[in-house]
């Protein structure tokens, strides 16, 4: 297992109750596993004591807070971690503890290990799984925001919000110019650094502990003009082939129509 330091992104608003059980947890992980490293919430102004929390966190680990006043939205927030980040490897996770801080060393490792340029902790590969009883509803929703990405890239869980990756792999994603609008920024670094090496490990996905979801219907519309960007972006081509479809879909039509007007139109034979 390396021991190189890793840099730890955490975008929050208000989960005050769930950042100190996340906080001791990682830090348990990371420990047990010798790896060395440091953890960033970037906070929405929750006002909900977060700020506090982490300030005495603070006496016995490497964390520490950025509370944004003048910005709000995960993606931005993720960006905004990245970037004050101080180690080269950069892993983000959700603090609700969906996403299990024990895996954390199995999702670094294979970018440490340098055997791949962006990892996922995958809840639907071989061994990965959705703890909880999800409704139908929120199990149909989530399958087709999935299905939507699949021509997009090969990996099966590509709406997960736990991965890691390099700072070189995100400056790749960064000069074809990022737009972290919404939820799905692990989606956009994947397809704009272009990376091909990508791993995902399996783990098992828990409901929230404390506190409720913030996303909102708002932000699944979003998810599909931020796809559409997404295709343009990975299929250039792709426009003006519809278009050159659809013309020639026009151009059979009307010769069909004057194929028949012009058999109308031929004299009959003697
Ligand atoms: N900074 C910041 N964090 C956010 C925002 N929206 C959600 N989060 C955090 O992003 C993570 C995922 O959000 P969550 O509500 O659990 O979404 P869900 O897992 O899709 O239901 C959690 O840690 C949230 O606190 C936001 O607007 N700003
Ligand atoms: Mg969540």
């Amino acid at each position: 297992m390396s021991r190189e330091p890793v840099s730890i992104i955490v975008p929050t608003y208000k989960e005050a109750l769930n950042i100190p059980i996340l906080t001791r947890r990682l830090f348990d992980a990371l420990g047990r596993a010798g790896i060395p490293g440091e953890m960033i919430f970037v906070d929405d102004n929750s006002q909900d004591g977060s700020e506090k929390i982490v300030a005495e966190l603070a006496a016995e680990f490497p964390v520490r807070i950025i509370v944004r006043t003048n910005e709000r939205g995960l993606s931005s927030a993720v960006v905004r971690g990245f970037r004050e980040a101080k180690h080269d490897i950069l892993l983000c996770m959700d603090a609700d503890l969906s996403h299990p801080p024990e895996s954390v060393p199995d999702v670094i490792a294979p970018i440490a290990e340098n055997r791949a340029d962006f990892c996922v902790g995958s809840r639907y590969v071989a061994g990965g799984r959705t703890k909880d009883d999800w409704g139908f509803l929120r199990w149909l929703n989530s399958m087709v925001a999935t299905l939507l990405a699949r021509p997009l890239t090969p990996v099966r869980d590509p709406m997960a919000g736990f991965f890691c990756l390099r700072r070189a792999t995100l400056q790749v994603a960064e000069a074809s110019g990022l737009s972290p609008i919404g939820y799905k920024i692990a989606l956009e670094v994947m397809i704009k650094s272009r990376c091909r090496r990508v791993e995902e490990i399996p783990i098992e996905f828990s409901d929230r502990l404390h506190g409720k979801s913030k996303l909102t219907f708002r932000q699944q519309v979003e998810y599909l003009q931020h796809l559409g960007r997404l295709y343009r972006f990975r299929y250039p081509a792709l426009a003006p082939l519809l278009i050159a479809a659809f013309l020639g879909a026009m151009a059979a039509a009307v010769w069909w129509m004057f194929r028949g007007s012009a058999d109308l139109a031929t004299p009959a034979g003697p």
